[in-house]
């Protein structure tokens, strides 16, 4: 039976509070985004997959020191020294283009830099890979000509995949689901090609598998999005955080087709918000209030303190990093937003609202 097995992963953000010159001494969530990189790509190092696929957003920014770059790459190079090549859509986050691009050079690390197709031949038949870099505007006017300009349709393979780092039609994201569709920056499902049979997407960082249109009819071929591989904002803070393996089969149909997929969860740190409403409280009681409730929670998490009402100077100054650090276990994030003030940029001014 002709089995290609692909490594899906996607929203690495790697960078992410990683300071090379930190100023202050305290947790970094940093070594966490690349703990569980090396994690998603235990499977490839261990060659149980024919290809990884990374949907874009390798990096937290486009403005990073090539240090980090390399940093990055590392373990992508392995994985391609290993004998499993790996293939990268540039996301937003890299502006459409790798930062210090040399650095992530590599024979068996394929960019889609522009609209391509690669082929990739195994002993199980050939797959063929269209992709091309992140969009900013248009996609939804101009995905199909972008997906023509790919030249899939005069490559010869067993299967077809397409990948990409853009929205689509459907999919849903923050703690209400907030849901894309019919936007210029959204890909109308439909225009999805029955030829492809399995979409490999990064930028949307809850994992989701997406299998019908807008209109409930059941897609020719399911839209997969692993997700961040850890929590890049509260937004995601009920999410699962992990990777996806695909088999595809060579053999039956024409253009082949997916067999399964399963999802591979990654540990991710909880998130915490908690809601302190402090008119009429001292500091010393707010910072009892705060010690008692992280001595509740679990120990590694991120905290994030919403404060409600208008605070005395004195208990004000509880809430500065510092002391709020103080009051937390090492293990632990936390910060503190104001509801009610407006702090100004640059100023250490707090304007009640
Ligand atoms: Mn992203």
């Amino acid at each position: 039976m002709g089995i290609i097995r692909i490594l899906l992963i996607a929203d690495t953000h790697l960078g992410f509070d990683l300071p090379f010159r930190p100023r202050i001494k305290r947790r970094r969530r940093g070594p966490d985004f690349f703990a569980n990189f090396e994690r998603a790509l235990m499977p490839a190092f261990n060659g149980e997959v024919d290809a990884v696929v990374h949907g874009g957003d390798v990096l937290y920014r486009s403005k990073v020191p090539p240090r980090l770059v390399e940093m990055a790459f590392e373990p992508l190079k392995r994985v391609a020294d290993a004998g499993v090549p790996v293939y990268l859509v540039p996301g937003n986050h890299e502006r459409s283009v790798i930062p210090h691009g040399y650095l992530a050079e590599h024979a068996s690390i394929h960019l889609f830099d522009h609209p391509r197709t690669f082929i990739l031949q195994t002993t199980s038949g050939s797959l063929a890979l269209a992709g091309f870099p992140f969009l900013r505007t248009g996609i939804r006017r101009d995905f199909l000509n972008i997906v023509e300009q790919t030249g899939w349709s005069r490559v010869k393979a067993d299967i077809c995949v397409l990948c990409i780092h853009q929205s689509v039609d459907g999919a849903t994201v923050g703690p209400s689901s907030y849901t894309f569709r019919y936007a210029h920056d959204v890909i109308r499902i439909s225009d999805i090609r029955r030829e492809f049979c399995a979409t490999l997407a990064g930028h949307i960082h809850r994992f989701q598998v997406l299998t019908k249109d807008l209109k409930g009819r059941t897609l020719k071929a399911p839209v997969f999005y692993p997700g961040s591989i850890e929590r890049t904002s509260f937004a995601e803070k009920n999410e699962k955080k992990g990777y996806l393996i695909l088999q595809l089969e060579t053999e039956g149909t024409s253009s082949g087709k997916l067999r399964n997929w399963t999802f591979h969860e990654l540990p991710a740190r909880p998130m915490i918000q908690l809601e302190l409403h402090a008119v009429g409280m001292n500091g010393s009681r707010i910072q009892a209030w705060i010690q008692s409730r992280l001595f509740e929670i679990p120990q590694d998490s991120i905290v994030k303190l919403r404060v409600h009402g208008k605070i005395s100077e004195e208990a004000m100054a509880v809430f500065s990093a510092p002391t709020l650090r103080a009051l937390a276990p090492e293990t632990m994030n936390i910060d503190a937003t104001l509801v009610d003030y407006t702090v100004y940029k640059n100023r250490r001014k707090k304007v009640p609202k």
